[in-house]
């Protein structure tokens, strides 16, 4: 077992282990990966830092960075397939998922490659005709990448592609869960000619693997994406070395429906905002905030439609979203769920694992709505990353809004109405990093992603994406160097 890259060469753990991957949507192997230990990131860590200290790469010129980007971006494409099942083995998500995100990825790739060379900076004007002075931008240095199993390819490539363009050197360490497509990102960088040291990667447990990148004193920078207890962790652990963090630690995200929506279209999309996946995104809408006099009708509709939401593998035609990540992910749901219940909330469909034979090899959770729910209420205000939609009533829009805002998160957030002032209005007063109107969960590489409050610090994706892995320097030349006299000496 050999899945570490290490300085350009594939190694096997220092401790010699391994790991069984086991489907999620039916316990079946899926693969056998290396299990690294604390010394191999510690290798990563050095290969990278010596990369960055002496390689080729930070002073590539970033247009060849960027064509490297594409050229990484045709190999994913070529072998879109193999990663679409590899992650869909790891992660138990429909195929047909998985080819989505793979479509996201390369257009991931090719949007921070296609700007590769295109921003130099800028020059300043001094005012004075002996200097002269522009600002550039320089890679922060070693970057600690560190993704979760939710959407583990396309999370890599939000901040492999835009922290190699900026020229820095990275270790990635992929969730223990579902390392498989980070081995193979890792393939395609290899063959689209990527300089030995530049992209490292570790495998294996957070604290043992994870952790190193958050505490190393030869790490510049880490950016990860996870749940907010190991996001704090990993702020504080890098606090010690003062490293750039970039964090995104999902959200509490409002669906805000007005009586004036379009019934269908709201209810359809509903669906989707919670139930994706099975709700194991970080923008899921999971709490539907409703005007009261809509309420009845949308929910009714809702729970009548999410009773039909079929559930299956990633190869099962029929299936319409698929189990949850690991037992522990699933008793956790199950947990919020029952802990709704106990305070108040009305169990309208789901809370029952399924009694289906053929789904019990799997981590299956179906579809649930819990109504008449209040912010106090644990489900409502934590994450459960589960298929679960809470609902909440509201009497006007400024009641609207303070519902929708009441949570310590700020990711994400929708409005339904047909007021288009309305619209407007509502969206520039949620307090979350993106805001759809009238839809729900479409993105563009080319647009900011990220949290207000303890959703995160800094972007993904954008030009603000790339700003995070690079420092603005400011470069001052005098270009008539004479004494200046200011003393008379
Ligand atoms: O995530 P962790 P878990 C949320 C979701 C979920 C919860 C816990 O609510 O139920 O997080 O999930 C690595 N130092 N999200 O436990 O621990 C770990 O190996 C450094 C939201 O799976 O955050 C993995 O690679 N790294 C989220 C990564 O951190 C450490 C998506 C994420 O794992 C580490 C996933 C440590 N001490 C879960 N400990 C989103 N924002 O979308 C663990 N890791």
């Amino acid at each position: 077992m050999a899945d570490l890259y290490v300085n350009g060469e594939w190694r096997a753990p220092v401790a010699g282990g391994s790991r069984e991957i086991r489907c999620p949507a039916d316990g079946t192997l899926a693969a056998t990966v290396s299990e690294g230990t604390r010394p191999d990131a510690e290798a990563a860590i050095a290969a990278a830092r010596r990369a960055f200290d002496e390689g080729p790469w930070p002073r590539t010129p970033e247009r060849e960075r960027g064509a490297l980007l594409l050229r990484t971006a045709d190999v994913i494409e070529r072998d879109a397939e193999v990663f679409a099942r590899a992650e869909s083995l790891d992660t138990g998500k429909r195929m047909v998922e998985s080819e989505y995100d793979l479509a996201d990825v390369v257009s991931c790739l090719r949007y921070y490659g296609g700007i590769g060379g295109v921003d130099a900076g800028r020059v300043i004007d001094t005012g004075r005709d002996d200097a002269v002075s522009r600002v550039v931008y320089e890679p922060v240095g070693v970057c600690g990448l560190i993704t979760p199993w939710n959407y583990p390819l396309l999370q890599a490539s939000w901040k492999v592609a835009p922290a190699l363009l900026a020229g820095n050197t990275v270790v990635l360490k992929p969730s223990e869960l579902t390392p498989s497509t980070s081995v193979l990102l890792m393939r395609a960088l290899e063959e689209a000619g990527l300089p030995a040291g530049a992209a490292n990667l570790v495998l294996g447990a957070g604290p043992e693997t994870g952790a190193p990148l958050s505490e190393h004193p030869d790490v510049d920078m880490v950016s990860f994406t996870g749940g907010l207890a190991t996001g704090r962790r990993v702020m504080a652990a890098a606090a010690a070395t003062v490293k750039k963090v970039a964090l995104e630690l999902g959200g509490k995200n409002p669906n805000v429906v007005f009586a004036d929506a379009d019934l269908d279209t709201a209810v359809d999309f509903a669906l989707t905002a919670v139930f994706l996946h099975s709700g194991q995104v970080c923008s899921a809408g999971a709490r539907l905030i409703v005007e009261d006099s809509l309420h009845d009708r949308l929910v009714d509709e809702i729970v009548r439609r999410a009773r039909r939401i079929r559930l299956g593998g990633p190869f099962d035609p029929d299936a319409e979203t698929g189990p949850l990540i690991s037992a522990q992910h699933r008793d956790k749901v199950e947990a919020y769920v029952a802990a709704g219940v106990a305070e108040g909330a009305v169990l309208r469909c789901g809370g029952e694992r399924p009694a289906d034979p053929a789904l019990a090899g799997g981590h299956y959770y179906p579809p649930t709505v819990l109504d008449e729910c209040r912010q106090d209420m644990r489900v409502v205000h934590e994450e459960s990353f589960g298929p679960v939609l809470t609902v909440e009533r509201f009497t006007d829009e400024d009641d609207a809004i303070r519902i929708a805002n009441d949570t310590e998160y700020g990711l994400a957030g929708a409005v339904w109405t047909q007021d288009a002032g309305r619209a407007q209005r509502v969206a520039r007063r949620l307090r979350h990093g993106t805001v759809w109107i009238n839809d729900y969960h479409p993105y563009v590489p080319q647009a900011e992603w990220g949290g207000f409050g303890h959703s995160g610090v800094g972007r993904e994706l954008g030009p603000s994406g790339l700003n995070e892995y690079r420092e603005p320097k400011h470069i001052w030349q005098n270009i008539q160097p004479r004494p200046q006299r200011w003393f008379r000496g």
